[in-house]
């Protein structure tokens, strides 16, 4: 039986997770608006548009031309009090546990500081989690949580098969911190007693990829097969779309998708 977000919520053991799954619940969304875009004030100004339909916002934070900590960073959270989402910094870390260590919390972006969720890929082992943990804790009283790269929607990925499952058994090495996946599916876990987050990237409802190996499933298509999150891009404020107008399309088709899991619809 698919259990619904509130009663995820109540038992997670993550107080990220939790939060997350209560709101989700609280707006009706699944979707997470990823902003990918270079100036600071287009990318408030999205934001602020896709707020109320959102349960995350996804950030690559290190594409913004004019980045500065007071003049993104405290926007951001205010927006994020305002509309009541949370925030995922799409880092993809990727070194030793003692550089990602560094990486998450110092240099100009100061990731640790403010995002609640980041991610990272298994390659290195499990170091990775054990260090940007570390740096997590001495950063911010703040709950922080970690997804692994299991999957990704690209073409010719090269996270399929055995390096897939080996990256679920390193999320295993931390059941509070790491709260699951960005996979294209469920990534199991259950019957040993984990509760993972799937969200999935690659989702767009109007077109089936775009000329640099980007691929497209559907919103119900991903939901079906165990995302939790809809991760979507361009089918939100890609050229000639309205971001109320998608953003409120995502989230319906989203919601109704879930709906449809749990056998209500
Ligand atoms: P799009 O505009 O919906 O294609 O944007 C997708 C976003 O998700 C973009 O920020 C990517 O960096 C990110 N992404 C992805 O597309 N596929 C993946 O497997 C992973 C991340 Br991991």
């Amino acid at each position: 039986m698919v259990k619904s977000y509130s009663e995820r919520a109540e038992v997670h053991p993550s107080p990220v997770a939790a939060r997350l799954f209560r709101l989700m619940e609280e707006k009706k969304s699944n979707l997470c608006a990823s902003v990918d875009t270079t100036s600071t004030k287009e990318f408030l100004e999205l934001i602020d548009k896709l707020g109320p339909k959102i349960c995350l916002v996804k950030t690559h934070i290190d594409i913004i031309d004019d980045f500065s900590y007071e003049d993104t960073i405290v926007p951001l959270l205010a927006l994020a009090k305002k509309h009541n989402f949370m925030v995922f910094e799409d880092r993809k870390f990727a070194d030793i546990g003692n550089t990602v260590k560094n990486q998450y919390a110092h240099g100009v972006f100061q990731i640790a500081k403010w995002a609640d969720i980041t991610n990272a890929h298994g390659v290195t082992g499990a170091g990775i989690v054990r260090g940007l943990k570390e740096a997590a804790q001495e950063t911010t009283d703040e709950p922080r949580a970690l997804l692994m790269l299991a999957e990704l929607s690209s073409k010719g990925s090269l996270a399929y098969g055995e390096y897939t499952k080996q990256t679920v058994e390193i999320a295993k090495s931390d059941k509070e911190f790491v709260i699951g996946f960005i996979a294209q599916r469920d990534m199991g876990g259950a019957s040993e007693g984990f509760d993972w987050l799937v969200m999935t990237p690659g989702v767009g409802l109007d077109d089936k990829g775009d000329a640099l190996g980007q691929q497209y499933r559907t919103v119900s298509e991903v939901v079906s097969t165990g995302t939790d999150v809809i991760i979507v891009g361009r089918g939100l404020i890609g050229k000639g779309r309205d971001p109320v107008v998608e953003g409120e399309r995502y989230r319906k088709a989203g919601w109704d998708a879930y709906q449809q899991r749990l056998g209500k619809a």
